[in-house]
């Protein structure tokens, strides 16, 4: 094994070593533990039988339909995307779509200004599918494993070869990876990297809090753009939690560095139609932010109605203004909370918005993204129709929805329409997320109230863009506020001698930045007592982060060469990604094993085909299990590529 480290080393690798090679090098005697993959797997699926998995009821295990793979049948003749009909290509018979260059091909070889070029001279309306991001975040609770969308990837690879872009990674889906799914979202991006090479990737970024809940160091944000840049990222839709212009500068820059796509992004809060509602969210703010991140020099512009509040004439006005006043493309991010989406993107599409996002049938609506089908039909007759592929996303919905029943347990309740939104200005995603919270802390009952404080928390604070990671802030004080009984009175005299939840000290200390409107100071000083507060960029008070002295520490974690994923996963997440270490070194990679057998087990004599890595396979069988022993532990029996093997495991029920 030493010799093994030895050759795989970098600094070996690229033979540049010296004869001080060995003791500069302590870590070539970090040996891996001896890897028994099979035997992990086994371990893995007897716990998860035994003791079920978080979040799921293991005593009611569904049955499932039969899952169909949609395959292709062959790559067909491609024609330029110029002399494309002008309504699209519905009915493609064979699924494929016919576009021989996608914007991929243009990005890599022509560079971002090319695309931009191309997609201003479209007459079509572009897409952006979200499936296997925001649709599963928003109505799956983010918990979308890799192997369900590798598995149909090369199928998305040649037939969604016309959609401006795939959002597929950013936003939730990078802490869910390492924390409930256990596995790398890194490794989903390289994977998907080589299963879908033509068509776009895209991001979703927080500004300076990246891919997570609070602002990062400088350095720690830009050398996480730059590596998911090399990693396969092609688009960065960036925004800030409160639309603030400071925060995005730096996170803009670095993304313009790395030659890729830029989208800087406004959020959409207020409404512009109802000039009582705000005086700060008007026509004129949202122009006015545009022209601002034009000037930033991003090659697009993200509206991004991230609760799906922007009403049908509202975009049509907002995007009109926009068009006037910027020259980039725009890309209209919705939900479809209040079933009103397909209504807003027509509308925004009468008024020239070049890209608009939505999801497959099967995990669309609700509070994720509208269906691409559904805005096909709804755009029949007009002269601006959907660049989309009916059929092939026809047959994906067959897949998708076979697929979307394993994760029944973490459907989103919010399965109806819910046209209080356009009050509450709830992202999609955190419907759910607030109920989980308010009944951990015994409010399950009062949830309507929550909501309802969760509006009065916005106003109080002076009506801020609620966001990740602001819109947690929000829901942290509507929790806390109808805990303690707290008004909008009493919270300035009780609240003296209480302390508030953490999100909300950091945002009144100024840690996310600074709101539109400027801060509630009142409540500042009660919330702060005599903590200090700042209003300049919360980067400048982070200490740049020290890579090199973190290998140290971390090269006593992980027992493999440190590459630059996993030491920007340790230095944003350091306690989920060491627990998500630990699992791993306990029960391997999981992330091979089937959805289903992943959540609910096996039934006795159930088999399992589990692929270890190409043309290598684990057959799993689980014979029988064992009474309790004395000591809490069963004995799981299984055939393992027909031997019989044991696993002893701990009882937990
Ligand atoms: C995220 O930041 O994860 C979002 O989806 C915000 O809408
Ligand atoms: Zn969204």
């Amino acid at each position: 094994r030493f010799l093994q480290n030895i050759i795989q080393h970098p600094t070996f690798i690229v033979g540049d070593y010296s004869t001080t090679f060995i003791d500069d090098n302590q870590e070539l005697f970090d040996f891996l533990p001896p890897r028994n993959r099979g035997n992990k797997v086994l371990k893995y699926l007897a716990n998860v039988t035994i003791n079920g998995f978080p979040g799921v009821d293991k005593d009611k295990q569904p049955q499932f339909a039969k899952r169909e793979v949609p395959t292709l049948p062959g790559r067909p003749q491609r024609i330029h995307r110029e002399s494309r009909n002008k309504q699209g290509n519905p009915w493609s018979a064979k699924y494929e779509t016919d576009i021989d260059r996608t914007f991929k091909h243009i990005l890599d070889q022509d560079g971002p200004d090319a695309v931009v070029k191309a997609v201003l001279s479209e007459q079509n309306v572009l897409l952006t599918d979200t499936t296997m991001r925001d649709a599963h975040q928003s109505v799956l609770t983010t918990r979308l494993r890799t192997i369900d969308m590798t598995t149909i990837a090369p199928f998305i690879n040649e037939t969604m070869r016309d959609y401006f872009s795939l959002e597929m990674w950013g936003g939730a889906t990078f802490d869910v990876a390492y924390n409930f799914l256990r596995e790398s979202p890194w490794h989903r991006l390289q994977e998907l990297r080589k299963l879908i090479p033509d068509i776009p990737f895209q991001m979703l970024l927080r500004a300076s809090n990246a891919v997570g809940y609070t602002n990062y160091a400088d350095n720690v944000v830009q050398n996480f753009i730059k590596v998911s840049a090399q990693e396969g990222i092609d688009v960065f839709r960036i925004f800030d939690s409160l639309n603030w212009i400071e925060s995005l500068k730096l996170p803009i820059d670095t993304a313009l560095e790395t030659g890729k796509l830029v989208e800087g992004t406004i959020c959409y809060t207020g409404d512009i139609l109802n000039p009582e509602r705000s005086k700060v969210y008007t026509l004129d703010y949202y122009v006015k932010m545009a022209r601002e991140l034009e000037s930033l020099g991003v090659h697009l512009l993200g509206i991004k109605d991230m609760s799906g509040i922007l009403k049908p004439e509202a975009a049509h006005q907002l995007i009109s203004a926009l068009k006037d006043e910027v020259s980039i493309p725009i890309h209209l991010h919705s939900h479809d909370t209040a079933s009103n989406a397909i209504q807003t993107y027509s509308r925004a599409i009468d008024a020239g918005v070049d890209i608009v996002d939505t999801a497959n049938a099967a995990l669309s609506g609700q509070n994720a993204q509208p269906d691409g089908n559904a805005l096909f039909y709804a755009r029949q007759g007009t002269d601006r129709q959907v660049n989309v592929n009916v059929k092939a996303n026809d047959v994906m919905e067959n897949y998708w929805k076979v697929t979307r029943s394993y994760y029944k347990p973490f459907e989103s309740d919010l399965t109806t329409t819910w046209t209080k939104v356009y009050d509450y200005e709830m992202p999609g995603g955190q419907y759910s997320n607030l109920a989980m919270q308010a009944q951990s802390v015994g409010l399950g009952e009062r949830y309507s109230e929550v909501l309802d404080m969760y509006h009065r928390v916005n106003l109080l604070f002076g009506d801020i863009v609620k966001v990740t990671p602001s819109s947690k802030v929000v829901g942290d004080m509507a929790l806390f506020m109808v805990q303690n009984d707290l008004d909008e009175e009493s919270v300035y005299t009780e609240g003296q001698h209480l302390s508030f939840p953490d999100s909300v000290v950091s945002f009144f200390k100024g840690d996310i930045g600074q709101p539109a409107g400027g801060m509630n100071e009142r409540l500042r000083d009660v919330v702060l007592k005599d903590l200090a507060y700042y209003t300049d960029r919360p980067g400048n008070h982070i200490e740049p982060y020290d890579f090199e002295a973190k290998d140290d520490e971390f090269r006593d974690l992980i027992y493999k060469d440190i590459d630059q994923t996993s030491r920007l996963s340790y230095a944003m997440y350091p306690k989920v990604f060491k627990d998500y270490l630990s699992f791993v070194e306990d029960f391997g990679d999981v992330s091979i094993i089937e959805t289903p057998a992943f959540f609910y087990g096996l039934e006795v004599n159930e088999p399992l085909v589990v692929e270890l890595e190409p043309g290598k396979t684990l057959l799993v069988e689980l014979t029988s299990i064992g009474p309790v022993k004395s000591d809490g532990h069963r004995t799981v029996y299984f055939k393992l590529n027909g031997l019989p093997e044991t696993v002893e495991i701990m009882d937990l029920n």
